[in-house]
């Protein structure tokens, strides 16, 4: 049981990131979503989610006292942000701290995809060399790379892109203001005009399969794809034909359809550079969007309002 001086946080994970338990549990009774029971329910204010686990509609109406969804991410799509709003339930993530590490991440992942990095690591360690050279591959200096989401994060990748010489353009629903880039407002147009496609928008319904057949096909036999966003935004089987049949060139990926459980016939391809979604995942990042998520709750009970509300929940409300 919980009582009043000691609001419940429901953790919807075993294990958030240390430094969220160390300064939450002081002020809060923690529960887990594994063993928190009916009786725990009715007291829960504040949920701190990561991941996988889906904050919805059916564990929202489990939860009438619930005040807040601190999720640890700056991606969203797990919890139902919509249901949330209707209920009143505010919605905080973890936007701007993980930008310079996710686009460091896509940098060194489309390097590793166009200059064959890890196949060359391979090459070394099967004692390939002393029969020969490692053979020449393609190059990041003919291409032209098309972003899709020109965010946060897409523009610290098209910072280090500008820094790299290459030409970078986008696709985003609306053109930036701000970004002098050469704007496109139907992917297939851009994926045909392109060498390199980069996946950095949410993920949900909005997105599902935004890069499918159609897009992989205009993008072409010279193509690379890069997806650092979510594994729902790419059609995962239709990337799978495509690299298999050489339709395009190559593809980076750090997140997947259904993580962890990455489709075997990746596996046999030489031509994909496979990650385990760690475009946020050093110490240093991932303990500011930690302090995020505290800050987010610790504020919310002081009365102060949340630091970081998503779009669906604004704040100031009205
Ligand atoms: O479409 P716009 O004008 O709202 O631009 C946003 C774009 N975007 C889309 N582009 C094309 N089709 C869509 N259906 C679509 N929905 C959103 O994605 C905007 O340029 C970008 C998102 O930017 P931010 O909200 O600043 O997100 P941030 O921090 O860059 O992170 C992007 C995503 C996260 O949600 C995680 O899933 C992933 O990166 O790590």
């Amino acid at each position: 049981m919980t009582d009043d001086a000691r609001p419940a946080l429901l953790l919807t994970g075993p294990v958030m990131e240390d430094v969220v338990e160390r300064q939450l549990a002081p002020r809060f009774t923690l529960l887990s979503l594994d063993t928190f029971s009916d009786a725990d329910a009715g007291a829960v204010r504040a949920i701190a989610t990561r991941g996988k686990v889906r904050v919805d509609e059916a564990l929202m109406a489990r939860l009438p006292a619930l005040e807040i969804v601190a999720n640890f991410g700056v991606g969203y799509d797990t919890v139902d942000a919509a249901a949330a709003a209707r209920r009143g339930v505010m919605v905080t993530n973890t936007p701007d701290v993980l930008n310079e590490e996710v686009a460091d991440l896509t940098l060194g992942l489309l390097l590793a995809t166009v200059r064959q990095i890890p196949q060359a690591d391979r090459f070394v360690r099967e004692g390939s060399w002393v029969k020969g050279a490692f053979p020449l591959g393609p190059t990041l200096r003919d291409r032209t790379v098309g972003i899709i989401g020109m965010g946060r994060i897409g523009k610290a990748i098209a910072r280090r892109l500008d820094a790299f010489g290459v030409p970078v353009v986008y696709h985003t629903r609306r053109p930036q203001p701000d970004v002098a880039l050469r704007h496109y407002q139907r992917l297939e147009e851009m994926a045909h005009d392109v060498d390199v496609l980069v996946v950095i928008v949410p993920g949900g319904p909005a997105t599902r399969h935004l890069v499918n057949a159609p897009v992989l096909a205009a993008l072409g036999p010279d193509g690379i794809l890069i997806n650092v966003a979510r594994g729902t935004v790419v059609d995962e089987l239709a990337l799978l034909a495509a690299l298999k049949a050489r339709t395009i060139l190559a593809a980076g990926l750090d997140v997947f359809e259904d993580e962890p459980n990455v489709p075997e016939a990746f596996f046999a391809l030489d031509n994909a550079v496979l990650l385990p979604h760690v475009g946020s995942a050093t110490h240093y990042t991932r303990a500011a969007m930690g302090q995020l998520v505290v800050d987010n709750i610790l504020s919310w009970f002081d009365g102060k309002g949340p630091v970081t509300p998503v779009v669906e929940t604004p704040w100031p409300q009205g």
